[in-house]
């Protein structure tokens, strides 16, 4: 086997599965995807028909499900109710093996070996195929298949294998296959192809090229259509067989855009490196990419994996090229939710990409700044002013919410949060505010990120209209828990929607301060009088809370503690979501939380959570939270790490990690991607106790049991960091970048470049 091919050894950098499963394989898709936050591609058998179903009780489950999808390429496809989708593109992965006239199809014959890795390291998906067909013949190959991260226009395919037998008429097959959905051919050329979505316009553009090697001697293809390559030979037993295939690809935004010329530059380009030059410039930005993102933690190999599994795809979701995506909440490896984009990328993914590479999380925050136009037109079609952002956003920012789905039950079900899960508002700003402390990217918050935060405070003032009770009530809202609808004063959204306005008017007062024309030209812009700034000081102080100032619990929601109380302990062996069990009504009038909400404030605003409030609120909240959704476990673990609950938040820790690495059907629609940024969280917001939005960077480690040793790297205001933690040492280096203080367990210490910092402090290994 050619070197390149095999797996890196250490086994916490590889995920193995061999085999064919009807029940797991879609799921397994999405695990091993690819993707470089342009191109996607899942990881289905090379050598298939493509989409395989099963359907003998009546309805469609879709087996297998090879899909390549490009980024930003939306349109209105026929989905029921017509919203926007992300498009698949042609499928360039396929081969087709036809020997002595039969087509190779796993299911015929015996597959000896099937075996798929996602070599995490190299950003890799290798595969290993041992079949046996109905005629007796072996075929025995090894696959490569890689996004490219150096290039991110283009991809590529390895193929090679050998045949067992003299004298079989071989025919191989290289295809593209399109996956329909609307689009319209536009230009098919031997090695283009380019499509228009029927709706949006967008338009897409693929350019391939591939040759084959039988026994070292290059074989001449017939090419009938664009994009399909077949050639024909008489088989030598043991003769190597070597297919590569590049494929670049390229997006149009505008129906006038040809994206041809793009695609076409960019697959020369990559032809001129060859698959071997594309392999390292590949594998060389991923090590630069672990470099800097990857976690070490010593003494427990199981969270080693997952921890690399959740960085994996975190790193292959972003591009910090292209400003006008953002990541959706399964990113680039399934089609569930549409590949839109929630609140999950601003509260779950941007702590990562801000912390780790902030241009990625600059470019994600940039989408919000373009998108808030239709922010702006989502609330004033609402009756408010400023900016209500999509809850569930595409590509212009519009809501692409549906406003009802068919039930689990077959029923149609109204989807509401589409108008009430106004979060997602205070979520961007808060995003916004933690790059920037984090960061010190004062350009971004002075071109954008203030915007953000004062459309958004206006928002918040216009729909916390003053009642007769002197308050002004955040009224007809879904929370996080979203077994709650329509409900008034959810803690989360009005502890937040304060949190906002306060740092809007921080933001004013610093650009007037540091910058007073650009403060001034932006109140011309946005017509801001003082008079408004007066009436967010008012809003601040007058939204309610729900705080208890005699126990310091928020109420989730006014009239939460009047549910019905469940002891969720009785039905901890049940398989399916609780709302299932319960039912939707009794679920709705109950205590049951659906994921953190209250539990989540803590983890976004320790600082309102005083003394023994964070404890209280926990220990109330946790044990009523059913964990209906995957963004859930990883929020919990970093809350139960920072209040020194080891034990309880490797648990959850352990829950949030399985949730995509388990054969869990609910990943067959795609990685859950938020889920994975809750364990990148929990390890090093939670265990590590990392805090970047202060002005120094401050560390309270406490590490679970059997965890030896934590490492990881981390920027900070034009700063590389290298951290080591041990039960009984922090270890720091700068590693880039000037000296700075750094707070270890409640003691600042400074930090000068090149030199380590070692200090001893028991972090709790219990
Ligand atoms: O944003 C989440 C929501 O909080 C729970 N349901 C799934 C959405 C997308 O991940």
């Amino acid at each position: 086997m050619d070197e390149a091919l095999r797996p890196t050894p250490d086994a916490t950098w590889v995920l193995e599965h061999d085999g064919y499963n009807v029940l797991t394989e879609s799921a397994l898709e999405s695990r091993f995807a690819l993707s470089n936050g342009f191109l996607g591609v899942r990881a289905s058998r090379a050598v298939s028909r493509g989409p395989t179903w099963v359907s003998w009780l009546g309805y469609v489950k879709w087996a297998s499900w090879p899909r390549c999808y490009v980024a930003g390429l939306f349109d209105r496809p026929n989905t029921e109710p017509p919203v926007p989708a992300l498009v698949p593109v042609a499928d360039w992965s396929r081969v087709r093996i036809v020997l002595d006239g039969q087509p190779q199809l796993l299911a015929d014959g015996k597959t000896l070996l099937g075996c798929r890795r996602l070599d995490m390291h190299r950003g890799l998906l290798l595969g290993e195929l041992i079949h046996r067909s109905t005629n007796g013949i072996t075929v025995e190959g090894d696959e490569l298949r890689l996004v490219s991260l150096a290039d991110r226009a283009a991809a590529m395919q390895i193929l090679r294998f050998t045949l067992d037998r003299d004298g079989i008429d071989v025919k191989l097959e290289a295809t593209f296959a399109m996956a329909g959905m609307g689009m319209e051919p536009e230009r098919m050329e031997p090695n283009l192809g380019a499509w228009r979505a029927e709706g949006s316009g967008k338009g897409v553009a693929m350019a391939g090229h591939a040759t084959l090697r039988v026994g070292g001697a290059v074989l001449v293809p017939e090419r009938p259509f664009s994009l399909r390559w077949i050639w024909q030979w008489r088989s030598i037993a043991g003769q190597r067989v070597e297919l590569d295939r590049l494929v670049a690809v390229a997006r149009a935004d505008m129906p006038g855009f040809d994206p041809a010329p793009v695609a076409a530059a960019a697959l020369e380009r990559n032809r001129v490196l060859g698959w071997r030059g594309m392999l390292a410039a590949h594998t060389t930005a991923w090590r630069e990419r672990w470099q800097a993102g990857d976690i070490v933690i010593e003494g427990d190999e199981e969270m080693q994996r997952a921890v690399r599994f959740a960085v994996y795809h975190l790193t292959s979701a972003a591009n910090p090229q292209d400003e006008r995506v953002s990541v959706g909440a399964r990113a680039l490896t399934g089609d569930a939710y549409f590949g839109h984009v929630f609140w999950d990328t601003e509260i779950y993914l941007l702590p990562f990409y801000t912390a780790v590479w902030p241009e990625a999380a600059r470019a994600m925050l940039m989408y919000r700044f373009h998108t808030l136009p239709a922010a702006r037109a989502k609330a004033a079609a609402m009756g408010f002013k400023g900016a209500l952002y999509a809850w569930e956003s595409a590509d212009t920012g519009e809501e692409t919410t549906p406003a009802r789905v068919v039930g689990p039950d077959g029923a149609m079900v109204d989807i509401l949060t589409g108008s009430m899960e106004i979060h997602i508002s205070a979520d961007i700003a808060y995003a916004v505010w933690q790059y920037w402390r984090v960061t010190g990217d004062d350009a971004f918050m002075r071109d954008a990120g203030v915007e953000i935060l004062i459309e958004t405070a206006r928002f918040w003032v216009s729909r916390a209209v003053a009642e007769a009770d002197g308050a002004r009530h955040i009224r007809h809202v879904i929370g996080p828990d979203e077994y709650h609808e329509d409900v008034d004063d959810n803690a989360y959204t009005n502890v937040l929607a304060r949190w906002n306005l306060a740092r809007a008017l921080d933001a004013v007062a610093m650009l007037r301060a540091r910058r007073p024309e650009h403060a001034a030209a932006m109140a011309v812009k946005l017509r801001l009088a003082d008079s408004e700034l007066d009436d967010w000081r008012d809003a601040a102080a007058r939204i309610p809370t729900g705080l208890d100032p005699a126990t310091g619990r928020y109420e989730q929601f006014a009239g939460y503690d009047r549910r019905e109380p469940i002891d969720l302990r009785q039905y901890a062996d049940r398989k399916v979501p609780i709302d299932v069990v319960l039912g939707r009504a009794r679920t709705q009038a109950s205590q049951v939380v659906k994921q953190a909400d209250v539990v989540a404030l803590i983890g976004l605003l320790p600082e309102a959570f005083p003394g023994a409030a964070a404890e209280a609120n926990f220990r109330y909240y946790e044990p009523r939270c059913a964990h209906g959704s995957s963004l859930s476990a990883g929020m919990h673990a970093l809350v139960a790490a920072r209040l020194g609950d080891t034990a309880m938040a490797l648990r959850f820790l352990r829950q949030a990690a399985e949730a995509d690495l388990e054969p869990d059907p609910n990943s067959a629609g795609g990685i859950r991607i938020a889920g994975l940024g809750g364990v990148w969280q929990a390890v090093v917001l939670g265990f590590a106790g990392l805090d970047l939005g202060g002005e120094a960077i401050s560390l309270k480690p406490q590490l679970p049991p059997g965890w030896r040793r934590l490492s990881f790297a981390v920027r900070w205001r034009g700063r590389a960091l290298h951290l080591g933690i041990t039960g009984r040492a922090v270890r720091v280096a700068l590693t880039e970048g000037p000296a700075t203080a750094i707070a270890i367990a409640g003691t600042t210490h400074q930090l000068s470049p090149g030199a380590a910092l070692e200090v001893n402090v028991p972090t709790r290994v219990s």
